[in-house]
C-alpha cells in the first residue's frame, strides 16, 4: 500500500501510515466521543479545543500545531485557553481506554466529531499525528478585539491559510457562545448554539440584536471588501459554506502535519 491517504487527494497530501490496530482504535474512540458530546452537549468546547490546538502553527518556524500539546498546563495557562482544561478533563477518560491513539490525533478527532454530531459537514480525517513534547509560545492565536488585518496576519502569515479559510472558519461560531469568566465576553453567536448550520452568517448580516453577540473579530468580516462577499455567499447557500468550512477545517487540523506532494 502506497503512503497516500484516500481523501489526501484534494489537498495534494500524503500521511503516515499507520496499523490496522490504530485505524481500529480510531473508529471506536469515535463513537466513544459520539456518546460523551451528546452526553454533555460539550461540542462547542471541542471544536474550540481543536481549533485552539491547531492554530498555534507558524509556518516559518514549522513550530506549534495540533500536536497533542494542549494537555500540558502550561498551554492550558495561556490566555487564549480560559476554559479549555474542562476539555481535556471531559476527554481524558475516554483517551484512557486508547493508549495507542496520540493526544494529537485524538484533540482533532473530538473537533471533527462536534462539528458532525451537531449536524455540520463530514470532515475527512487523517491519523497519524505525534505528540510534541513541547507546547509553542503563547500569544499566537487571534485576538477578538481586533480587525482584518490581524486576522491575515494570523491566519494567513502565522498560519498559512487563505481570506477563505479565515470566512468560512469564522462560521465555526454556530456553535458555542463566550463565557464572561473565560474570555470577558458573554452570549452565544446564533439562537441555536448547539446546531451547526449557517445562521452565524444570516445573523452577521442582520446586525446586532437582543441577547446575541459579535465580536469586533466578527464584525470586521462586514467591512472587508474580500471577507464580505464570502460571509453573503455563506448566509445565502448553506451547501457552499458546509463544502468550504469542511475543507478549511481539514487544513487547519493538519497544519505542519502530512507531506505536500
Ligand atoms: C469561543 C473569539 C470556534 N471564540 C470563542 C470565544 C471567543 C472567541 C469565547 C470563549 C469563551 O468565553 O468561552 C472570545 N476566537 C475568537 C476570536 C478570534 C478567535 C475573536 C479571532 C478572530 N473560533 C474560531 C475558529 C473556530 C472557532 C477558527 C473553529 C473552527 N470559538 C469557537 C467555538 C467557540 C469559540 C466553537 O476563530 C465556543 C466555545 C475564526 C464554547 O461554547 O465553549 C472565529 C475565529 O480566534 C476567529
Amino acid at each position: 500500500m502506497n503512503r497516500r491517504g484516500d481523501s489526501g487527494e484534494m489537498a495534494g497530501k500524503s500521511y503516515p501510515e499507520v496499523s490496522e490496530e490504530y485505524k481500529a482504535a480510531v473508529a471506536k474512540a469515535k463513537r466513544k466521543l459520539r456518546g460523551l458530546i451528546a452526553e454533555k452537549n460539550c461540542a462547542p468546547l471541542m471544536l474550540r479545543i481543536a481549533w485552539h490546538s491547531a492554530g498555534t502553527y507558524d509556518v516559518s518556524t514549522k513550530t506549534g500545531g495540533p500536536f497533542g500539546t494542549m494537555k500540558y498546563p502550561e498551554e492550558l495557562a495561556h490566555a487564549a485557553n480560559s476554559g479549555l482544561d474542562i476539555a481535556v478533563r471531559l476527554l481524558e477518560p475516554i483517551k484512557e481506554q486508547f493508549p495507542i491513539l496520540s493526544y494529537a490525533d485524538f484533540y482533532q478527532l473530538a473537533g471533527v466529531v462536534a462539528v458532525e454530531i451537531t449536524g455540520g459537514p463530514e470532515i475527512p480525517f487523517h491519523p497519524g499525528r505525534e505528540d510534541k513534547p513541547q507546547p509553542p509560545e503563547e500569544g499566537r492565536l487571534p485576538d477578538a478585539t481586533k480587525g482584518s488585518d490581524h486576522l491575515r496576519q494570523v491566519f494567513g502569515v502565522q498560519m498559512g491559510l487563505s481570506d477563505q479559510d479565515i470566512v468560512a472558519l469564522s462560521g465555526g461560531h454556530t456553535l458555542g457562545r463566550c463565557h464572561k469568566e473565560r474570555s470577558g465576553f458573554e452570549g452565544a453567536w446564533t439562537a441555536n448554539p448547539l446546531i451547526f448550520d449557517n445562521s452565524y452568517f444570516k445573523e452577521l448580516l442582520s446586525g446586532e440584536k437582543e441577547g446575541l453577540l459579535q465580536l469586533p473579530s466578527d464584525k470586521t468580516l462586514l467591512d472587508d471588501p474580500v471577507f464580505r462577499p464570502l460571509v453573503e455567499k455563506y448566509a445565502a447557500d448553506e451547501d457552499a459554506f458546509f463544502a468550504d468550512y469542511a475543507e478549511s477545517h481539514l487544513k487547519l487540523s493538519e497544519l505542519g502535519f502530512g507531506i505536500t506532494a
